[in-house]
């Protein structure tokens, strides 16, 4: 018999082009088992079943990934601009706007911070290191393994961001060549790099809509503060 149900957290997947799998990295789906969840992955199927998909979803993850196509920010794409892949990027939209409109909570780790500020009305730098326009900018795709901490983020004090992980300037990996320009209406910047890169983002009006650039998944097996950001989701998530 079961006392309580797990609240279930959707995972979006990556999509091998050579292999033809839908994928993602353990980190993720370990992450939430770990923090309380029952993970269920979001394979890249046609968008037309966005709301079935969110109505058996406590709470989802937007992960990391290739570039978001530049037409959803209205801009043509520029010589920097990495891998795009159509089908996700329109699964993950349509899911995103959706799940904001229901106010589903949402965890949002790199490329899905890009995801989510523009589905909800952002633009990107396309690519950082031939946009960025200021003298100073960090190296923001690290060489490193990948949980190790290549640069320090300054947290906004008082941000679900800052609260979840209990500390105001933390190391952080980092495996993005774009970041959050505009910021979407209806959000704040909670997290930024010494180069002033924004690093971290939230909903001032969902349950909890929180975006983060660097990739937890892949730290909080050696960061435990790291886990407090899935714990999050997952409280979040839990109907009273
Ligand atoms: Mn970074």
């Amino acid at each position: 018999m079961i006392d309580m149900l797990r609240p279930t957290i959707g995972i979006s997947c990556d999509y091998d082009k050579e292999k033809q799998n839908s994928k993602i990295h353990r980190g993720y789906y370990e992450a939430v088992v770990e923090a309380g969840g029952l993970p269920i992955l979001i394979p890249n199927i046609a968008v037309n079943h966005t709301r079935e998909i969110l109505a058996v979803l406590d709470g989802i993850i937007f992960t990391g990934g290739p570039d978001v196509e530049p037409a959803y920010f209205k801009e043509p794409a520029i010589p920097g601009l990495g891998y795009i892949n159509p089908i996700r990027d329109e699964l993950e939209i349509s899911l995103c706007r959706q799940a904001m409109e229901e106010d589903i909570p949402i965890l949002a780790i790199c490329r899905g911070i890009q995801l989510l500020n523009i589905a909800m009305g952002g633009t990107i730098y396309q690519d950082l290191a031939s946009q960025w326009s200021q003298d100073f900018l960090l190296k923001h795709s690290q060489s490193a393994p990948d949980w190790y901490g290549s640069h320090q983020v300054n947290l906004l004090k008082g941000s679900k961001l800052a609260k979840m992980l209990g500390a105001s300037r933390l190391w952080v990996n980092s495996f993005h060549h774009q970041a959050i320009k505009d910021l979407a209406p209806g959000f704040k910047i909670t997290a930024r790099s010494d180069d002033g890169v924004v690093e971290g983002i939230e909903s001032t009006s969902h349950n909890f809509a929180v975006g983060i650039q660097w990739h937890p998944e892949k730290m909080w097996e050696r960061d435990g503060r790291m886990l407090g950001l899935f714990k999050g989701l997952v409280s979040a998530a839990t109907k009273n």
